[in-house]
């Protein structure tokens, strides 16, 4: 695909996400596919919080190779030779009418693709690659899901990320390097260590409750933001870096929040990793760790259909499967007796996780399908 162009245009809609799946895309497209690729974004602040050589203030910049735009809004020309030959929207933003005017205009029309939201529902299989005619333009758009099984496009996965976490978990200085850079002491790093990523409404305070409670000692480590109220009402201060309490078995200590690429390291440094979203969730899954998922919440509770379809799918067992719906309010349990039950199988779990990765990779990864995806419609 070497002396290709793609724009991709990501707005942000909430969080971190959005911006964190089209950069990561972005970064593989040009590293190992050899695109030339512009991203176009529309919220840099939320950007330099995942990746901090973000200038918030520039309207062009170049980062790793990528060239970076602040999107402004949906005026403006456009001419053909600015159109790039593949155009990707994420997640159904509208990208500017001057620019779609634009692709109209050029002799080999670009390839148009709508890169959508993750979920392991069946349906997304009979809507993968779907072309969708514009109303009035001669242009095709193209639906393109990522997914789980080999009817969809797969997941976001590096070619050396394998081999960058298994170097990692074969050095036994790295992980206590890794974490004592962040703050983390020898004796905090002795215990059961957890990530904690979700939403402000998980239930928090009632799992601090349970690990505190409970017999073995749990260092929870949170990124800053992160849960913010529950965070604070254990600690009896503002959840800021640094911050760090025991009480019972429990410590709490919140963290910087981290570059991108040092998530992965704190997921590999962990023994249970508490994930959300869509970008983070992949990333537990190439962890191999144990992980525990908090779904973005939707309307009509549309999320707990989703979360039931990814743990069926996933096969962890009933312990996993009944702590994560309490998790996400799907279900109503006891605290101690669900983390007892994880506790216990969590061995297993992370036994199994290889075999789960051979599975979602057996496909092929996101942006190797996409980039030949695109291929077959030249
Ligand atoms: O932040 P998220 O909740 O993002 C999204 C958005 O809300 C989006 O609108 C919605 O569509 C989607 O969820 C389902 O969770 P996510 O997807 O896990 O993205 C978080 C990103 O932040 C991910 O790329 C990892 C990164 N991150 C860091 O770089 N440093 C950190 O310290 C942490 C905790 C995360």
């Amino acid at each position: 695909m070497a002396n290709l162009t793609l724009d991709l245009f990501c707005k942000v809609v909430d969080n971190f996400g959005d911006i964190g799946i089209c950069w990561r895309l972005a970064r593989q497209l040009e590293r190992e596919h050899g695109i030339a690729v512009r991203l176009w974004v529309d919220d840099l602040r939320a950007f330099q919080r995942i990746c901090p050589q973000v200038d918030s203030g520039a309207a062009q910049q170049v980062i790793e190779h990528v060239a970076v735009r602040h999107w402004v809004g949906q005026d403006g020309e456009y001419t053909p030779s600015e159109v790039a030959d593949i155009v990707i929207e994420f997640f159904a933003c509208d990208i500017p009418p001057g620019y779609i005017a634009a692709m109209a205009q050029r002799p080999v029309k670009p390839v148009w693709l709508n890169l959508e939201g993750l979920s392991a529902e069946e349906w997304v299989e009979g809507c993968h690659s779907l072309p969708s005619k514009h109303p009035r333009l001669p242009l095709t758009k193209y639906f393109f899901f990522p997914g789980f099984t080999n009817k969809t496009g797969g997941l976001l996965c590096e070619s050396g990320l394998e081999g960058e976490r298994a170097a990692f978990a074969a050095d036994p200085a790295a992980a206590p390097r890794f974490l004592a850079s962040l703050g983390v002491t020898a004796a905090e790093a002795a215990g059961l260590k957890v990530s904690l990523f979700c939403y402000p409404y998980a239930p928090v305070a009632e799992l601090f409750a349970a690990w505190r409670d409970g017999g073995q000692p749990v260092t929870c480590l949170v990124p800053e933001g992160v849960a913010a109220d529950a965070v604070q009402a254990f600690l009896g201060q503002p959840a800021v870096p640094g911050a760090v309490r025991s009480e019972g078995a429990l410590t709490v200590r919140v963290l910087p929040f981290v570059p991108q690429q040092d998530y992965d390291k704190l997921l590999w440094s962990c023994d249970l990793n508490f994930v959300r979203g869509e970008d983070s969730w992949v990333r537990a899954q190439w962890a191999g760790k144990s992980f525990i998922w908090h779904i973005y919440a939707q309307d009509e509770n549309l999320h707990h259909k989703k979360l039931r379809a990814f743990l069926q799918r996933h096969s962890g067992g009933e312990a996993l499967d009944a702590f994560s719906l309490c998790w996400n309010g799907a279900r109503q349990g006891d605290w101690p007796d669900l983390w007892k039950g994880l506790a216990e199988a969590m061995p297993e779990i992370s036994a199994r996780s290889a075999q789960w990765q051979q599975k979602i990779l057996a496909n092929g990864d996101l942006a190797s399908n996409l980039t030949k995806f695109c291929a077959s419609l030249t």
